[in-house]
């Protein structure tokens, strides 16, 4: 067999590729799908974003409730996520041949839109890929993951809606289906569903409680862990978190105290169920029992209108420090554990004490804690 470089090959042009797939139908379908995935998982994404660095204004708007809020927003986002992935890959399936348009650009207009839809392509892909290791926790990037995603989130938005605005009018003229359909299409779109409802179905169980026993690919089991809960951060890897023999609560404001963990058991106790939802992907209910913050602000003298800075045991980490604003703080619901699941909270759960207040990320819900200290 004669060879023949590279070079010689024929180079394929878009009307090489024959599939009557490859057409503009198809496209509008896996696009809406894509398309609604995309925007839920920005909204959600950006709520997460919001709760977990709330710029100044926004701080006092927080709510508390429903208790499962972020466990909800969270769930979708990540459920949105990983189904969009099968719908990009199918919806770039569907248009690649034009990669391959002669001549590839038509003028200003055309270079534009193909620009764009560069930009949008690397963003989806990027975020979608940099998400699904989040879910993870693997960070093999030297850059920071939130800060990234968030912006990425930005760009592949924006660059949605321009791609959408520029593909108005063939998006009008496919939006209707045709009879009679095309049987591959059919198949190929049925497919496509299939895919996406597995991943879904295999992935979802790790913040969907009912669907956990198909939980075969997420990273967690929401029931699998110590006392019945996952860790996200172990004592190991906080670096061995040292709980002092003398180990005292120490409440910082008007009229400061400290409490020994005797002590604190002392005080009137509460209990509630509620979840630890990791923004990661993984969430889980259980049950509490401590002393509620608010008790422990009263008593310090904290104003209604104080935040609290909460300060770990933890040596350091992006966590060891996290502030609380006085609509959680002040929730009935808001404790500072000293259980979970009707034994003393395990090492990894933050012994002796950890905060855990509704509707709140669970990188907010501080383990190990030490320190409560009033913010004017
Ligand atoms: N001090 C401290 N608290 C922390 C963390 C941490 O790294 N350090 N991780 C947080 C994260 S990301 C989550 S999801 C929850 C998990 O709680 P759990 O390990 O008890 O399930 O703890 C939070 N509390
Ligand atoms: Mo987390």
């Amino acid at each position: 067999m004669p060879t023949r470089r590279i070079s010689e090959l024929p180079v394929p042009r878009e009307e090489s590729f024959r599939s009557p797939l490859h057409d503009p139908r198809t496209a509008v379908v896996l696009g809406r799908w894509l398309g609604l995935c995309v925007l839920l998982c920005f909204a959600t994404g950006l709520v997460s974003h919001v709760l977990q660095n709330p710029p100044g204004w926004i701080r006092g708007l927080l709510p508390s409730r429903p208790v499962d809020g972020y466990r909800i927003t969270q769930g979708l986002h990540v459920i949105s996520g990983i189904a969009a992935v099968p719908l990009l890959g199918a919806k770039l399936w569907t248009v690649y041949p034009k990669l391959f348009a002669w001549p590839p650009v038509r003028g200003v207009r055309h270079a534009l839109e193909r620009l764009g839809i560069a930009l949008l392509v690397a963003a989806l892909l990027l975020e979608l890929f940099t998400g699904l290791l989040n879910t993870l926790q693997w960070y093999p990037w030297p850059f920071p993951f939130r800060q990234t995603h968030f912006w990425l989130g930005w760009i592949a938005t924006g660059g949605l809606l321009l791609h959408v605005a520029a593909k108005a009018p063939a998006i009008a003229a496919n939006w209707r289906r045709v009879r009679p359909g095309l049987a591959e299409r059919r198949a190929f779109l049925g497919g496509v569903a299939a895919a996406v409802g597995a991943v879904t179905l295999v992935t979802a169980g790790q913040s969907v409680p009912w669907l956990s026993r198909f939980d075969l690919l997420a990273p967690r089991r929401p029931d699998l862990g110590p006392q019945g809960l996952p860790v996200n951060r172990t004592a190991a890897q906080a670096g061995t978190v040292r709980v002092p023999p003398d180990w005292r609560l120490h409440v910082v404001g008007p009229r400061g105290y400290t409490l020994s963990l005797h002590e604190l058991g002392q005080l009137p106790q509460y209990e509630c169920e509620l979840p630890i939802a990791c923004v990661e992907g993984w969430s889980a209910s259980a049950r509490w029992t401590g002393v509620r913050v608010r008790d422990l602000l009263e008593r310090v003298g904290a104003p209604e209108s104080a935040r609290v800075r909460v300060t770990s045991l933890e040596a350091d980490g992006p966590y060891r420090v996290t502030e609380i604003e006085p609509a959680y703080s002040r929730d009935p619901l808001t404790l500072l554990a000293l259980r979970v699941n009707g034994e003393v909270l395990a090492p990894d759960h933050g012994f002796p004490a950890r905060i855990i207040a509704p509707n709140r990320p669970g990188v907010l819900q501080t383990k190990w804690v030490s320190r409560l200290e009033v913010l004017g």
